[in-house]
């Protein structure tokens, strides 16, 4: 039998710890020919290309986090994960194409920011993982792109910007020296973009801010697992705000067709596999101790507590956040054991988030909670 890789590992040690060394056996035996779930989609998942690079980037960032001078903020050390965008699922494994969806990243981005007069993350003294959809919202830009092409520039001390090219390859072309000069040249983005480039140069320069891109759903549930393991030291010290919109369907790699499928051959039939909830896997077995809070997206307002609730409940969350695709901006229902809070945005004043009043929330709520832990 092959040797079991880290995946397997963890969630040996999940199911020897929720059913018994029983269920261990079984899943042994099963590995050739696996049926428990989760064990199958990790199984069956292409191994992140660069796990020992996160993994680095990771140490690092626990060690600047933990360390008594690592917190800038002069509070407990705090970290929170914060999950945003939507993940893809391939339909072939050269992928030509694959299943989206609508999140544009929008909430994750934004709760993590550090501005003046409202409460999000960073403002909050939380040091910040990052785990994003590539092209998705970033902190402190929602209307840039993406990170290399912050990268790029830099705020000289007479306050203009300069492009450094060669920084990234990606953009090393005409056409992207074009991009960036439309982007420099137009008054309306100059602000943004300096505002952009230098607080989420600093945040991450200073180790409170650690971004991960993920683009499918194989990658984004690998990266989770690596992030919470990682967490794990902070205890109760750590949030789990899982705002990506996470795909229910997959199709398993080892049903994948290899090559671009063709349409020569009719109408194409696809079956979905689901993916397995891991949330109780994250709640029980990776990160156990930390302070979990999930989202329940729906379009049918009249299931959305009734869904919310569910989540709560079946997989012990300690906060479900519901909203609604077409009012999601505007205002969400947060949900624990305790409460039902409608949390709305601040409709009188120009700019404000809904993000903002749900962070303020969600940092008092964590606080009880640690407090528990220090009686
Ligand atoms: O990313 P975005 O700002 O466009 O939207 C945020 C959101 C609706 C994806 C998020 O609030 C959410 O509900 N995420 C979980 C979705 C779900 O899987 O139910």
């Amino acid at each position: 039998m092959p040797p079991n890789s880290p995946y397997t590992e963890i969630l040996l040690n999940y199911l020897s710890s929720s059913f018994g060394m029983d269920a261990v056996d079984d899943a042994n035996q099963l590995q050739e020919t696996p049926k428990n779930e989760v064990m199958s989609f990790f199984e069956s998942t292409p191994l992140l290309e660069d796990a020992a690079e996160i993994e680095k980037s990771l140490k690092e960032f626990v060690d600047r986090n933990t360390s008594s001078s690592g917190n800038l903020n002069g509070k407990t050390n705090r970290v929170v994960c914060i999950t945003s965008g939507g993940t893809t699922v391939p339909l072939e494994k050269q992928c030509v194409r694959y299943i989206d969806n609508f999140s544009s990243g929008h909430r994750g981005a934004t709760s993590t920011e550090y501005i003046p007069n409202t409460i999000y993350f960073l403002k909050a003294g939380y040091s910040v993982v990052f785990l994003y959809r590539r092209g998705s919202c970033q902190p402190f830009c929602s209307t840039l792109p993406d990170d290399p092409l912050l990268e790029c520039f830099s705020v000289a001390d007479d306050s203009s910007i300069e492009v450094d090219l060669l920084s990234n390859s990606r953009f090393s072309n005409l056409m992207s020296i074009f991009l960036l000069h439309y982007f420099l040249v137009d008054a309306l983005h100059a602000e943004t973009v300096k505002r952009a480039i230098t607080e989420s140069l600093t945040a991450v320069a200073e180790g409170i801010l650690l971004k991960l891109p993920f683009t499918t759903i194989f990658e984004y549930l690998q990266i989770l697992q690596l992030i919470s393991v990682s967490l794990r030291d902070f205890g109760p010290s750590a949030i789990f705000f899982l705002a990506a919109a996470v795909s229910d369907f997959y199709v398993p790699w080892k049903n994948m067709a290899l090559h671009k499928i063709q349409s020569a051959s009719g109408p194409l039939d696809i079956r979905l596999a689901q993916v397995p909830k891991m949330l109780s896997v994250l709640r029980n077995e990776w990160a156990p101790m930390a302070f979990h809070i999930s989202f329940k997206l729906e379009t049918d307002t009249d299931i959305l507590l009734a869904k919310a609730n569910m989540a709560l409940e079946k997989y012990k969350m300690h906060m479900v956040i519901a909203n609604e695709l077409s009012t999601r901006k505007e205002e969400v229902i947060v949900v624990t054991e305790q409460e039902k809070v409608t949390v709305r945005r601040d409709s009188t004043r120009a700019g404000a988030e809904v993000e903002s009043p749900l962070v303020e929330l969600v940092v008092d709520r964590h606080s009880t909670y640690i407090k528990k832990f220090d009686a």
